[in-house]
């Protein structure tokens, strides 16, 4: 019998997936542009605004600011170094367009923060104090909660639905190629939501935990980025036929181990070296091995996965624990003091701020230090390569292929959309942001809101000049059909729950834990996890996806006893959705592009001369998916 949640229709014009970094900035821009046109803008999240997203935790470092009006403390960047600098870090393959548009307007929305509250670090002149060359600190343990009372307040809290997850995006009835609504379930009460709208902006993060993590038993849960991005944008968007970009791109964060401490402060405020276990410095030592990956390797700085490259070639040799040198890092800095007293000050005060970094951002990082009676000014900490995570704001560069701004979208690209407006996919009135849009790095917190903007902007032109007489139909019959399939979970765990003792273990169904753990184990296996040493070929990844097509018939059998393990089946499937994209875009990528990211055995070297981009789509009406290629076109030399 189907589950019979109240129905809740929400018409609007604007909707936005979704409210962590890129969706308030949506947020923000879309209640700007509304207004004068006279439309209505939603906002949906499956958590509460204040908390939700990556930015849960808080942030320790804004890792994007130029700084072109002179306000950081050295650095004054132009959108074009920006271009260069993260097409260099991903192996020179990204769209300059979207880079630069980023680039261009990312200063502003750091200012706008400061302006809502956020404290920034500063020096005796009041600039900005740059973590390196492209970050700035901040005090931001509450970092989320200023940006969301910024989203409410301009938005309204009567047009923000909260604990509401989204399950399924729907095609108009008329145009296959056009999206019309999203629907998706309360998480605490009885309550299905059907949301009518003209233009849909998907905003729902990245996808961790489609690898096995290293984090097991007691540990599991624990990843460094948010465990509860769980694929949706890239799944939703792929279920519409949207065309998707990088999908071979996975980041591997090296990250301290266990608690996943980001090393960022580490290698650029406190300039403290990793070193293996026998104290040699593997970026210098490994040098020669790095050269087969030219031109990249002789470029600063030196793109993230080759940095992981060196320290994977010392945990092969056996040359593992890899330690970040933090005792020499905070002497070195402290002896640059001449003054004996003012230099004890300066190490207490490097201390506190060697904790500070991971209470803003990693508490569990702090909590391990302090369970492991580790103190970073005395002894050196462990650090290790992660499992994969789809992130395409941050050092990788997964997502939906996008329009790029009507002044810098090279032509050649103009054809894959239905219309052109910023950052909509190939599906009409789909737009993305942060972590959804692809070949697009190195957002972070700062340019995901930026982008979220950029895309609100265009949503809002999109539905005023495009939508004018467009009414979005979903018909009663549609609805009953979405509520009966959101709930099935439900349905099969009630009609087969007496089938054995333990309702864990059933012949008639899977529930969602047990269903992740083997994806999990798929994807660690045959896609190159941290088990293989990130190692995959052809031939293995060929395997996966067979293996995927039978997780894939199982899905149908997913149980849910709650509200909450129901959430945690749709985050499965949409978990599922992006390994499958994952694999065909490995297997489409004839090269290993990205040594320290992956290894492709049967492909190991770089195909400079073919570089280009290898898109996957999965065609909804045929179920097929197909691979199209993608010229790179470099805006900036
Ligand atoms: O040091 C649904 N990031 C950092 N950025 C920085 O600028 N500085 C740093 O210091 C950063 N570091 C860092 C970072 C992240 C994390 C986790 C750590 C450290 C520990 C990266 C940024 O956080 C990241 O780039 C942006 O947050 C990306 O923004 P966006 O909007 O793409 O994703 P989101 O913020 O996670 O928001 C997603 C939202 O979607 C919701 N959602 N809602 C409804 N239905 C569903 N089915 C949904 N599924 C998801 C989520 O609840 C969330 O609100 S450092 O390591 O680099
Ligand atoms: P992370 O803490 O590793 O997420 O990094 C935070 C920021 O510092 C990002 O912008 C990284 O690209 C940058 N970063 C981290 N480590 C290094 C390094 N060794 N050299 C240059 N940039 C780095």
């Amino acid at each position: 019998m189907a589950y019979e949640a109240e129905i809740k229709i929400v018409e609007t014009d604007v909707l936005i997936l979704g409210g962590g970094m890129s969706g308030c900035g949506a947020a923000v821009e879309a209640a700007y542009w509304a207004k004068p046109l006279g439309l209505k803008v939603t906002l949906v999240d499956k958590a509460a605004l204040d908390r939700a997203g990556a930015v849960a935790m808080g942030l320790s470092a804004i890792n994007t600011y130029l700084g072109m009006s002179g306000r950081g403390t050295y650095g004054q960047w132009t959108p074009a170094d920006f271009v260069r600098y993260a097409r260099t870090d991903l192996m020179g393959l990204l769209r300059d367009d979207l880079i630069f548009d980023v680039g261009r307007h990312v200063d502003g929305t750091v200012h706008l923060f400061e302006e809502w509250g956020l404290p920034m670090w500063k020096d005796e002149n009041g600039k900005y104090i740059r973590e390196g060359p492209w970050q700035i600190m901040i005090n931001g343990e509450s970092y989320k909660v200023i940006v969301a009372e910024a989203a409410k307040n301009a938005l309204g809290l009567e047009n923000i639905y909260e604990r509401v997850c989204i399950s399924h995006l729907i095609p108009d009835p008329n145009d296959a190629n056009r999206v019309c609504g999203a629907v998706g379930f309360s998480v605490r009460e009885d309550k299905f939501y059907v949301f009518k709208a003209k233009a849909i902006i998907c905003a729902m993060g990245g996808a961790v935990h489609v690898f096995r993590p290293r984090s097991q038993g007691e540990g599991l849960g624990r990843s460094w980025y948010a465990p509860w991005n769980a694929g949706t944008t890239y799944a939703l968007m792929m279920q519409m036929g949207a065309e998707m970009t990088q999908m071979d791109v996975r980041f591997i964060p090296a990250r301290y181990k266990d608690a996943y401490g980001p090393v960022g402060a580490w290698f650029l405020l406190f300039k403290s070296k990793a070193t293996n276990a026998f104290g040699e410095e593997y970026m210098v030592t490994r040098k020669e091995e790095l050269s087969k990956f030219e031109p990249y390797a002789s470029m600063k700085p030196l793109p993230t996965c080759l940095r992981n490259h060196a320290m994977m070639i010392e945990i092969k040799e056996g040359k593992a624990p890899i330690l970040m040198r933090t005792p020499e890092a905070i002497a070195a800095l402290a002896e640059s003091v001449p003054d004996e007293k003012e230099r004890a000050k300066k190490f207490k005060e490097l201390e506190a701020e060697a904790w500070e970094d991971f209470l803003d951002m990693t508490i569990s990082q702090a909590i391990l230090w302090a369970a492991e009676n580790i103190e970073p000014e005395k002894e050196p900490s462990e650090i290790m390569p992660s499992e994969p995570v789809f992130i395409g704001s941050h050092s990788g560069s997964a997502g939906a292929w996008v329009c790029g701004p009507s002044d810098l979208m090279p032509a050649e690209y103009k054809d894959a959309f239905p219309a052109q407006y910023n950052r909509m996919t190939t599906v009409l009135g789909l737009f993305t942001c942060g972590d959804g849009a692809g070949a697009s790095s190195h957002k972070f917190s700062s340019g995901s809101f930026t982008e979220g903007r950029i895309a609100a902007k265009a949503a809002c032109r999109f539905a005023s000049e495009v939508c004018a007489d467009y009414k979005p139909e979903i018909s009663e019959d549609q609805v009953m059909k979405y509520r009966e399939e959101v709930y099935k979970p439900f349905a099969i765990f009630e009609q087969f729950k007496g089938a054995t003792t333990d309702p864990d273990i059933n012949p008639n169904y899977i529930r969602p834990h047990m269903f992740m753990f083997r994806l999990q184990k798929i994807m660690d296996e045959y896609a190159g996890g941290w088990a293989n040493g990130y190692v995959t070929s052809d031939k293995m990844l060929e395997r996966g996806l067979l293996k995927i097509q039978f997780l894939k018939e199982d899905s149908e059998k997913l149980a849910a006893e709650t509200l909450h393990e129901l959430q945690r089946a749709w985050e499965n499937v949409h978990r599922m959705w992006m390994a499958e994209a994952h694999l065909r875009g490995l297997l489409a990528k004839k090269e290993t592009r990205y040594p320290g990211y992956y290894y492709k055995a049967d492909y190991p070297d770089l195909d400079e001369a073919n570089k280009k981009f290898t898109n996957v789509r999965f065609n909804p009406q045929s179920g097929e998916w197909e691979v199209i290629e993608r010229p790179f076109i470099a805006l900036v030399d």
